[in-house]
């Protein structure tokens, strides 16, 4: 009995622990939110939005970087489009750029106001994220000649298709794929069983 005792009273100080680690770690993530909210403009996760570049539809500023960090929730992706842009033009837009980036890698360096051989501007394209994730940089050098007034882009989330692959990728389901947005499941055939990890089929025991 005693025993029992002792026992639920280290079960109950192990609780009172847990908690007040509880409470340290949503103290520290919300400074961390807070902290890195004033860092790099965190944009609150939505499922759409509107950026734009320092003072738009004015000229922007020299000596100026911006950065948003775009998430939407897992099994979206973030497509952006631009509803104007205007920015100083050189050469690999090395002076003045708006860049998009997932998933590691660059997608998009944009500069000047049309596209030319060497330099891209975004034009009525749109540009989709490889994850949940979309960073946007805009950044300018210490001068322009004329006066420039920035950018305007929308983005949203959008569901990713897990059942359209690229062709060389093997297909997430063995049987059939479910599209849904924010998400997919799989199903099989008459005879089969979904396995325990939802994307295989074995042939049924009975
Ligand atoms: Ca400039
Ligand atoms: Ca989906």
């Amino acid at each position: 009995m005693q025993i029992h005792d002792k026992g639920f009273l280290l079960q109950g100080s192990e609780q009172n622990r847990l908690r007040q680690e509880g409470i340290r770690m949503r103290l520290f993530i919300l400074l961390a939110v807070l902290y890195s909210g004033v860092r790099s403009n965190t944009v609150p996760q939505k499922m759409y939005g509107r950026i734009t570049s320092p003072n738009f539809p004015k000229v922007y500023p020299n000596h100026k970087e911006k950065i948003w960090n775009i998430t939407v929730p897992k099994g979206y992706s973030v497509r952006i489009y631009f509803t104007h842009f205007n920015l100083e033009l050189s050469y690999l837009c090395e002076y003045d750029y708006v860049k998009l980036s997932s998933g590691g890698k660059t997608l998009a360096m944009l500069c000047g106001q049309d596209s030319t051989d060497t330099e891209e501007a975004p034009g009525n394209r749109t540009y989709i994220s490889v994850d949940n994730h979309l960073v946007v940089v805009f950044r300018s050098d210490y001068s322009n000649e004329k006066p420039f007034t920035g950018f305007e882009a929308f983005y949203a989330a959008e569901d990713i298709d897990e059942c359209k692959q690229p062709l060389d990728t093997k297909s997430l389901c063995s049987h059939h794929c479910h599209n849904y947005m924010g998400g997919y499941y799989c199903s099989c055939r008459v005879g089969y069983k979904l396995h325990e990890n939802k994307r295989t089929c074995t042939a049924g025991d009975n």
